[in-house]
């Protein structure tokens, strides 16, 4: 047997090593000089190939972590390394490395949109003020019948549609609603009404104008005929056929009519009672057609006539209206023939002027 030497020292180590790795050593040295005794026995050559491989192992550069075999070390992978001396270390290596990537958590906060408390701008509204009124264009209503004419004399006269009995009996009349009492001549010749009153009632039908008149007269006298009879006691009638053509037209026309009654003498009929008209001329004289009958009362006379519409110039017809005024002329002295005095319906009266006479209608 060769000389051998096994050169283990701590001084050849120029890091310092730590117990437990020179323990680590120790074993690795022992190993191989037990393998160098199996080379020596087994083959002469055998020295030189174990003193190279420790100094292959003292010597070598150091192994990459991935060619040195693990072991492990109290549970603990050691990932050996060789240090620059040549000495291995191993470091540990953990299990598992964690990277803890801190995780940013960012609360992306959705703004959310709300509506904001609606706020209504105020309605300006007008100021309560107060409203124009609207004129609006008003016509005048349409009066499809002429507006009823009435001149402004007395009262207006009205005739009921009837007929009558001409008979000088009034009896069929009633009471008498008009007054005859205006004196229109000679005033001062009429002592009170007893000398000269009268009532009279008008009624028609389409063929007449019936007139009855009561007459209060202290002394009735009438010898008169024709266009005399006015000088005795008798009755004037002024009519209007066209009112409303000559509602202010204050002379006399063709349809402006003065027709006279007298009863003559009721006792003998001589003379006998009869009509006389003086205006228009173109009618004057007795007209035709007339009924005419009166009595003595014991306080003066009656008079009741039928006057044919057509001596009148007008016709019957309901609502018609027409200008009219009947007087009475009064003589108190007998076989003398005088208009003494004058009474008329109308105080207005004046026998050329129509607008001063009174306004007769035609109740339906
Ligand atoms: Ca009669
Ligand atoms: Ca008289
Ligand atoms: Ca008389």
């Amino acid at each position: 047997m060769s000389n051998f030497q096994l050169l283990i020292s701590t001084q050849s180590v120029q890091s310092p090593i730590t117990n437990s790795k020179r323990l680590a050593l120790f074993a690795v040295a022992l190993s191989l000089l037990g393998a160098a005794l199996a080379c020596e026995v087994s083959t002469e050559a055998g020295t030189p190939g174990a003193q190279a491989t420790l100094d292959r192992l003292l010597t070598e550069s150091p192994k990459t972590p991935t060619s040195v075999p693990l072991a492990t070390f109290g549970g603990v992978f050691l990932n050996p390394t060789v240090t620059p001396s040549g000495l291995i270390e191993s470091t540990p290596r953990p299990l598992v490395t964690a990277t803890l990537t801190p995780i940013l958590q960012v609360e992306t906060i959705t703004p959310v949109t709300t509506s904001l408390p609606r706020t209504d701008s105020p309605t300006v509204t007008g100021a309560p003020g107060t409203a124009t009124p609207v004129r609006t264009a008003t016509r005048a209503p349409v009066i499809a019948t002429a507006v009823p004419l009435a001149r402004p004399n007395g009262v207006l006269l009205r005739a009921p549609r009837r007929s009558a009995t001409i008979d000088g009996d009034l009896s069929e009349w009633g009471s008498l609603p008009y007054a005859i009492n205006a004196a229109t001549y000679k005033p001062e010749n009429i002592s009170g009404a007893n000398d000269n009153s009268a009532t009279f009632g008008l009624g028609w039908d389409v063929t007449y104008l019936y007139v009855a008149v009561n007459v209060i007269d202290d002394v009735y006298v009438q010898t008169q005929t024709g266009n005399a009879i006015y000088k005795g006691d008798s009755i004037e009638i002024l009519f209007d056929a066209d009112l409303r053509g000559d509602f202010n037209v204050n002379t006399l026309n063709g349809d402006d009519v003065q027709l006279g009654l007298s009863i003559g003498n009721p006792s003998t009929a001589s003379p006998a009672a009869q009509a006389f008209i003086w205006y228009p001329s173109r009618l004057g004289g007795a007209p035709g057609g007339v009924r005419l009958a009166g009595k003595l009362t014991s306080n003066g006379y009656t008079v009741e006539v039928a006057i044919p519409w057509t001596a009148l110039t007008a016709s019957g017809s309901a609502n018609n209206r027409y200008g009219f005024v009947i007087s009475v002329s009064d003589n108190d002295t007998p076989n003398t023939a005088d208009q003494q005095s004058l009474i008329s319906s109308v105080a207005t009266r004046k026998l050329f002027d129509p607008t001063s006479w009174g306004t007769l209608t035609l109740d339906p």
